[in-house]
């Protein structure tokens, strides 16, 4: 009997050595291509993959909220090039995923979004599932490329499709739909193990037409008065050495865009964002190098960019990108790590440097508007204004450049841009295309767990709120996140007041005396209270150099911010109530 028994146990055992599933495939299938890290929320049905993730080596950290998990995989793709892995459960968990697939579509970051589904069967039919979703429909509008996989053989094509099309071209979120089923599926191990795809090149580089870089040089050359702005693309791009070559070869003054910043340290002598208005205005030609002519840059037309009339050079690794807004005179398509090599070579054959008087009106404009705004970064004012509170984090920043430094807010995001210098490629991180609230603890998450290096999170108190329960991730995984929350009592403002004189407070305002701090030690952190800029200094350094979770809530004077930050102008104005 015992025989019989031990001998159907091996039979058994060799019968499922020989097997794999769907589980085991994905993870085969994600660690074949390097892809090692998953940022998700757990629950039917993907909490075992989770689990299998885990035990298989892989880092499968769990957040909150899927959004969260979402943001943190959407900047985990922009700092590594690889695409960020968000995965979470259907239909609601899906859902709530879904933000941040689209922010990293919007913004050019690789991500892929794997969601687990229902019964197919039961969803196409409407037959009410549990957490019933036609997923894949749903997502397809929202991201790059959506795939579903139905067998367990085609998960190595799926996963590999997925990569391809996350990298490859403009950058962008992919969404994958693994129905429970799939997970479930079993195949000969064999068969499996050959099923499995390794994704070669997955971003191949795009050589631009040697006639496109004659038109780009030779257009180049007639400029006068050339600017050169530099967009998160050039940052994404991790082709640090060869912009700042291109760029310190030209002679050109340079705008960097706010994820662009410190690609070239914010205090080169060719950097004019002090002189931001001047040289938009100002310039005759713009050479872009992964930015967009979108809103941010005020659609490359109109007052911002003044009378003179422009003449665009545009590298973008996306075609349809030219004269998305205005005419682009020499467009050079192709990947930015190739087109500023091919604009260098050339450059180092015979180039003129700009001509010294616009260089120096340049240089001058940014003088005197860093001159004039130094005293203010030095006001000891209680409560602190965001002049005085940004001064103290500029130096902290200025003494630790390779931090990273997360933003979002309106006030606190429009002056900490200005203010705070960045030093090395991709270390700010902040709302992007969308001006988005809510990526600031995803962000911060992703920035430490990709990087290894020290996070700063400068925080609008209200920003703050849209991913606030993260600190309990924070503090899980002790990560080396120092979070400043400027709380000023409220949306740009705490002052206002209900127009209608009712009880309930304007819509604008919160809690007063918020404790923020106290959040953070709730879950074993440090929580620190200041209200003035030296107690900043010491609170930030001191989380810094420990590298424990902190909160810092800093206390900001209510009255200190304006209307949307930099961009009231968007409002819409009501004639009506105006009468
Ligand atoms: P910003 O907001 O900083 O102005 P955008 O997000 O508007 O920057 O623009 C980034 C641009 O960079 C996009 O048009 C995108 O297609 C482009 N891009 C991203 N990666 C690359 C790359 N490797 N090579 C060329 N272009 C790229
Ligand atoms: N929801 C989302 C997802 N994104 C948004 N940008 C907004 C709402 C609207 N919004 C802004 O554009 S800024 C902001 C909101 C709600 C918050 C500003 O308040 P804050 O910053 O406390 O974060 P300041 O320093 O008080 O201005
Ligand atoms: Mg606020």
């Amino acid at each position: 009997m015992a025989d019989t028994a031990t001998q159907v146990h091996a039979d058994e055992t060799e019968e499922t050595d020989a097997l794999t599933d769907g589980f085991h495939l994905v993870i085969d299938a994600l660690k074949l291509n390097d892809i090692n890290t998953i940022y998700n929320v757990p629950g039917i049905p993907i909490t075992d993959l989770g689990r299998f993730m885990q035990a298989s080596g892989m880092r499968v950290l769990s957040f909150r909220h899927e959004q969260n998990a979402g943001y943190a995989a959407s900047i985990a793709g922009y700092l590594t090039k690889k695409p960020g892995v968000c995965m979470t459960v259907s239909a609601p968990g899906f859902l709530n995923g879904l933000t941040a697939l689209a922010h990293a579509t919007t913004n050019c970051f690789p991500m892929i979004l794997i969601s687990g589904s229902s019964e197919r069967e039961i969803v196409d039919l409407q037959q009410g599932d549990y957490e019933e979703m036609d997923q894949l429909a749903v997502a397809k509008p929202l991201c790059k490329a959506a795939f579903r996989v139905l067998h367990a053989e085609d998960i190595g094509i799926g996963i590999a499709r997925a990569i391809r099309a996350a990298v490859s071209g403009r950058p962008g979120g992919v969404y994958l739909d693994l129905p429970a089923k799939l997970l479930g599926q079993t195949v000969d191990a064999a068969k499996g193990a050959s099923s499995l795809v390794k994704v070669v090149d997955a971003a191949p580089r795009q050589l631009p037409a040697p006639e496109a870089v004659d038109r780009a040089i030779s257009v180049l050359k007639s400029a006068k008065r050339p600017l050169i702005i530099l967009g998160k693309g050039a940052a994404y791009a991790q082709a640090d050495d060869d912009i700042r070559a291109l760029v310190e070869t030209s002679g050109i003054p340079y705008l960097p865009m706010s994820m662009a910043k410190g690609l070239l340290p914010d205090t080169h002598p060719q950097s004019a964002s002090a002189a931001r208005s001047l040289v938009l205005q100002e310039s005759d030609v713009v050479l872009m190098i992964g930015a967009r002519l979108n809103w941010l840059l005020s659609h490359g037309k109109g007052k911002t960019w003044g009378s003179q009339p422009k003449a665009f050079v545009q590298i973008d690794i996306e075609p349809r990108e030219m004269d998305s807004n205005v005419e682009i005179a020499a467009p050079l398509v192709g990947d930015i790590g190739s087109c500023v090599s091919a604009l260098l070579e050339r450059m180092k054959e015979n180039w003129t440097a700009p001509p010294a008087e616009w260089v120096a009106e340049v240089g001058d404009k940014v003088e005197t508007n860093v001159a004039r705004m130094a005293p203010r970064l030095r006001n000891k004012n209680v409560p602190m204004d965001f002049h005085g509170a940004l001064g103290a984090l500029r130096t902290i920043v200025k003494e630790r450049p390779d931090a990273i430094l997360v933003n979002e807010g309106a006030n606190t995001l429009d002056f900490a841009r200005s203010i705070i210098d960045m030093y090395q490629p991709r270390k700010r991180l902040d709302v992007g295309t969308w001006g988005v609230m809510g990526v600031g603890m995803g962000y911060a998450i992703a920035a430490a767990v990709e990087t290894g290096k020290p996070v700063l999170a400068v925080e609008g108190d209200s920003a703050f709120g849209f991913s606030g329960m993260e600190i309990e991730t924070i503090c899980r995984y002790n990560l080396p996140v120092c979070v400043v929350v400027f709380n000023n009592g409220g949306i740009y403002r705490g002052t206002d007041v209900n127009p209608s004189g009712g009880s309930d407070v304007a819509t604008t305002v919160f809690v007063k005396g918020a404790r923020y701090d106290t959040m953070m030690e709730a879950f074993g952190g440090v929580g620190v209270h200041v209200t003035t800029s030296d107690e900043l200094t010491q609170a930030v350094n001191a989380a810094m150099d420990s590298g424990k979770p902190t909160l810092v809530n800093a206390v900001i004077d209510e009255g200190a911010g304006t209307e949307s930050g930099r961009i009231g102008n968007l409002n819409p104005q009501s004639v009506v109530a105006k009468r």
